[in-house]
This record gives structure tokens, C-alpha cells and sequence, in this order.
């Protein structure tokens, strides 16, 4: 089972942080649009998988109320982070942010309590927002930005040793988070601008590296998530593992380059990949990537 946590656009996103980009207008319904069209593609992955009327039984989507007092609180991926077998609530680096966190925590908590799995809390004064977390398996790359600090990973590296995980401190450059320089495509490969990250970070510990487009610096972000079928032994079905590789449509290079991969890879476990191409160019003037429009537990 997926659980999805995410969050609508609050009425004062206009007001946004902004550390990278410059400030444009943000049409906000057609950002709602644009949100709407993120969330449906948990649940059309979930379709695909067990048809329609079923998705049920493999996604559980938990989409929260807007909070009009916090602009950013749409991007939920920086206030939390889900592990296998715990969960944290972090500590966000902009302070306009950190009140985002007391909305959070009660939901994480339920969730935590009903799989029966810790959830810790980051305490002052260690930052980290989770879209400079990178988790693959056992190793956590943390991105140590303007966002993220050394006792906020010195923390998260504390609360997740116990539960066997290795957390890697990466330098961020040139961009806002981790996850804007490099995200998780499979469990052994990932997606890098190599301008804003080492590859070496990654080809040290095994990992398979892909590099985005000189002339597409900003789309080394996708969103990949698993959806996995219960076998029915009745009926005699396997169970199927599909992996939904989610793409920004304003990259058309990258797309070609996942259309591509979606096509040859062979991924360890018997995955089948799928891509979905979606608008989020208004989502992008907010400094919003894709994986921070929501949060995944696996359970
Ligand atoms: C911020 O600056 O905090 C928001 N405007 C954007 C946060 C995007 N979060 C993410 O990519 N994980």
C-alpha cells in the first residue's frame, strides 16, 4: 500500500519564498489546475494497476485542506520525511515555514501510530527541509544548503542510524535543495544536473548516474514512486510492481530521454516503468519542484 500525503495551494502562495528564481505573477487557479492534475496521477497509476473502482487497494491519496496562512505549504515534502520503518518531522530552514509543522504532525502521527513506527521531531537549532533529502534504500543523501544545516543533519543522522539507514551530507550549489540537483529514478539510478552535484556522489556507492540536458539545467527533478499489486493466489495472478516515472512537459528533452529509458531498462525486482508527462510550469515560479508536492509511505 501507497500513502500519499498532499496538500492544496494555499490563497496566499503569491507570497512565497523565492531563493534561486526571480519573482513572476502566479495565476493561482491555473496553479490549483496544475495541482489537481499532480495529485490525479497517483490515482491513475493506482487505475493502471488494479482498474478503476480498485485504486483503493493499493493508494491511499490523503489530500489536506490549504493553509492560507502559509504560502508554502503546498510543498509538504519539506516538512516531513517517511522512512520504511520511522518517520521525522524536520525543522524547515526559511523561517516563514517552520509553523507549517504543528499541521503536519498530528497527521504523521496517526499514520505512524496505525503502521506502529516512531515518529521523531527535529529540535532547534537543527534545520533541514526535506526536499534536500534524498532517500534510496539504505543511504540518505542530505543536502547541507541554505535550508539545511550541520546540526539538523547531525540530528536526522541520529534519529536514523538505529533503524540501519547511512546518512551521506552532500554540498548544494547553484540551486535551492538536494532534490533540485539530483532525484531518485529507480532504486539503483539516478537523475543529475551534473553542473550542481558530483557524480561521484552517487558512483561511489553503486548507483547508475543519468544527466539531464545541458539546455534543461532545471529538470533534474522527477517524482518515482511504486505501486504494488496483491497477488491473488485464488485466481492465480502474480503480483506486479509498477513504477510511475513522473516528468515536467516543459522538459521536452528529458522526456524523450524517459520515453526512451521507460522502454529499455531492465530494473531490479521485476518493475515495469510507465511515465506521466505533466504541466507544472506554474507550480515551478513558487521554486516548486515535483517530488515536494507530496509525501510517501510505503507500508
Ligand atoms: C520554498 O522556497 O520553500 C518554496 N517556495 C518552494 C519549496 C520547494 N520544495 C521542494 O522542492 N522540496
Amino acid at each position: 500500500m501507497l500513502h500519499v500525503l498532499t496538500r492544496g495551494v494555499s490563497g496566499s502562495i503569491s507570497n512565497c519564498e523565492l531563493t534561486c528564481i526571480g519573482r513572476e505573477p502566479i495565476d493561482a487557479p491555473r496553479m490549483c489546475e496544475q495541482h489537481r492534475q499532480y495529485t490525479n496521477v497517483f490515482r491513475r497509476a493506482a487505475a493502471s494497476l488494479v482498474g478503476e473502482g480498485s485504486e483503493s487497494s493499493v493508494l491511499n491519496l490523503n489530500e489536506l485542506p490549504p493553509l492560507d496562512s502559509f504560502a508554502d505549504s503546498m510543498f509538504v515534502e519539506d516538512v516531513a520525511l517517511i522512512f520504511e520503518n520511522c518517520a521525522v518531522v524536520t525543522r524547515p530552514g526559511a523561517p516563514s515555514r517552520r509553523g507549517e509543522v504543528e499541521h503536519i504532525t498530528p497527521v504523521l502521527q496517526q499514520l505512524m501510530d496505525s503502521l506502529q513506527r516512531p515518529l521523531y521531531s527535529m529540535q532547534e537549532p537543527g534545520t533541514v527541509d526535506g526536499g534536500d533529502v534524498l532517500i534510496i534504500g539504505r543511504d540518505v543523501f542530505v543536502g547541507r544548503s541554505t535550508r539545511s544545516n550541520d546540526d539538523g543533519f547531525a540530528q536526522l543522522k541520529g534519529f536514523i542510524a538505529k533503524h540501519g539507514y547511512s546518512a551521506h551530507q552532500v554540498q548544494v550549489r547553484g540551486c535551492l535543495h538536494l532534490k533540485s540537483a539530483a532525484s531518485m529514478v529507480t532504486p539503483r539510478t539516478v537523475l543529475i544536473n551534473p553542473k550542481w552535484i558530483e557524480r561521484t556522489t552517487f558512483t561511489s556507492l553503486g548507483y547508475g548516474v543519468l544527466d539531464t540536458a545541458v539546455e534543461e539545467p532545471h529538470s533534474a527533478n522527477v517524482l518515482s514512486f511504486v505501486l504494488r499489486s496483491p497477488s491473488s493466489a485464488g485466481e492465480n495472478t502474480a503480483a506486479r510492481s509498477v513504477r510511475t516515472i513522473v516528468v515536467p512537459a516543459a522538459f521536452p528533452k528529458l522526456v524523450e530521454k524517459f520515453e526512451k529509458y521507460c522502454q529499455s531498462a531492465q530494473v531490479d525486482g521485476g518493475e515495469e516503468l510507465r511515465m506521466e508527462v505533466i504541466e507544472v510550469d506554474e507550480i515551478a515560479k513558487a521554486e516548486g519542484a515535483l517530488t515536494c508536492g507530496s509525501l510517501l509511505c510505503y507500508a
